[in-house]
């Protein structure tokens, strides 16, 4: 079946302009001039597309979620198929999770479960990164293989001692080795050690409130772990991703590795743009719980989230992702009730994070073309996956969303897709909200309807980091 949509604004990383993308099966054959010849005869053998006022983007790249993730003696509450199907609500049609190494355990049985956890249950495209918790000879050998398997990056902890934390040795020795193998190192930047020590004490103290899950996991200790992953990938000379950045001062250190030249990139997520300490984590009762995620939200009157937001524009920050790792309140979150380390942390938003990042467009934060960059094209590029995923160009993935944006509406529990028994989002009124969402060619959704299928989505070998020197 070819398709022609028509009528609308394409917009891609570096521009928006009328065109017309026809698409057969499950590729784009053409972008076409709005009434060429070209664009006269396709009309003529193809099903045509009305996107008159609309946007017309690829379809956004989540590179950062966690599917049922065990956590805490719980899962992340939504599974691959309940996940990717609120994904497509809000425009995502490819995400990137994690397949982890257990501590003792060879990466590639990591892999293979989490490959079984996924066969025939995805809605959209799926690739996993590889969490490292066990740094040794052996799985550092195994890093090549994984890479060969389409696993092309690899996610350290410097957090988390006794769990999946790895000590500065292993952690240069992770990076040497992707320095040979090409893989991207992924990095969750805390000192983990000195977190737990402020953990402690605030206990001790009887500071038990979800807030102080905020207070214990200090901007400074964000910042020295940046910092010291950033020296740890020069020495190493590995690439170095930074995920779930959510402090001023850590994006300090990626903007000055950065301006000295380092391979050094960050990501950062809706959550610590839109929420704070004071107004989110502290919230009355235990209700802060719906935002206790690690990193945690900062402060708003440090302004983070206004320097997270100039990051967006410098390109310091170059990926938004979401980190959707959720958690129902009634007994997940409450597991949590007397002890802030209990509560299981994470948040939900692989719905949300196209329409979060697009009112920055509405308010002039960001360009149009650079809403696209940050969520579909960037990730896709530094992920692996570029052109089949993040472009509407000849030969990509028809993954294409049309985007209605003047469309008003108000974000609710009641109202969205993900396995939650709340929304960290609950009352935001955002302007512009996806219509109609393809998935290599096939219609998944469309007018406030969901058309897809669970094992419509495929499993994608990434190649290697298309920002590698
Ligand atoms: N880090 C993540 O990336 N996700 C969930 C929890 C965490 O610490
Ligand atoms: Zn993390
Ligand atoms: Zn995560």
């Amino acid at each position: 079946m070819t398709i022609l949509i028509k009528g609308g604004t394409v917009v891609s990383a570096t521009g928006a302009d009328p065109a017309e993308v026809l698409f057969d099966g499950e590729k784009i054959i053409a972008l076409l001039q709005p009434g060429s010849e070209l664009a006269l005869s396709a009309e003529k053998g193809a099903e045509v597309v009305d996107a008159t006022g609309r946007l017309v983007v690829p379809g956004g790249v989540d590179v950062h979620v966690h599917m049922g993730l065990p956590l805490l003696g719980t899962r992340a509450s939504d599974d691959f198929e309940s996940g990717t199907i609120a994904a497509a609500w809000g425009g995502t049609t490819t995400i990137v999770d994690f397949a982890a190494q257990e501590r003792g355990q060879s990466l590639r049985d990591g892999l293979d479960t989490r490959l079984g956890e996924a066969e025939g249950e995805c809605a959209i495209d799926y690739g996993f990164h590889m969490t490292l918790a066990d740094v040794n000879k052996d799985s550092l050998a195994e890093m090549d293989h994984i890479v060969d398997e389409g696993v092309s990056s690899f996610k350290l902890f410097m957090a988390y001692p006794g769990t999946v934390y790895s000590d500065d040795a292993q952690i240069l020795r992770a990076m040497q080795q992707a320095a040979g193998n090409g893989a991207l190192m992924l990095m969750h930047a805390e000192n983990g050690i000195a977190i737990d020590v402020l953990a402690e004490q605030a206990v001790e103290r009887g500071e038990t409130a979800p807030v102080n899950h905020g207070y214990v996991r200090r901007a400074e200790l964000e910042a020295e772990a940046a910092f010291r992953a950033i020296q740890l990938a020069k020495v190493g000379a590995a690439p170095l991703y930074i995920v779930h950045l959510s402090a001023k001062q850590a994006l300090e250190q990626v903007s000055r590795a950065r301006r000295e030249g380092a391979n050094v990139f960050a990501e950062t997520c809706p959550q610590y743009l839109y929420f704070s300490l004071e107004d989110h984590l502290a919230k009355a009762g235990f209700d802060g719980a719906g935002y206790v995620c690690s990193t945690p939200v900062r402060s708003k009157h440090e302004h983070h989230q206004d320097e997270l937001w100039t990051g967006l524009r410098t390109n310091d920050l170059a990926v938004v992702a979401t980190d959707h790792c959720p958690f129902c309140m009634k007994d997940q979150k409450e597991l949590g009730r007397n002890d802030f380390r209990a509560i299981p942390n994470g948040i939900g938003g692989v719905e949300h994070r196209m329409d979060m990042i697009f009112q920055g467009v509405v308010s002039g934060q960001i360009s149009l073309p650079r809403w696209v960059e940050l969520c579909s094209t960037t990730p896709a590029r530094m992920m692996g996956m570029y052109p089949k995923k993040g472009t509407l160009q000849p030969g990509a993935d028809a993954d294409i969303v049309i985007y209605n944006p003047k469309k008003r509406w108000t974000i609710s529990v009641d109202n969205h897709h993900m396995n939650m028994d709340y929304s960290a989002y609950e009352g935001i009124d955002v302007t512009g909200r996806v219509e109609t969402v393809y998935s290599r060619g096939r219609r998944i959704l469309h007018d406030e309807c969901f058309e897809g299928r669970k094992g419509h989505g495929q499993f994608i070998r990434r190649s290697l980091s298309q920002y590698l020197i």
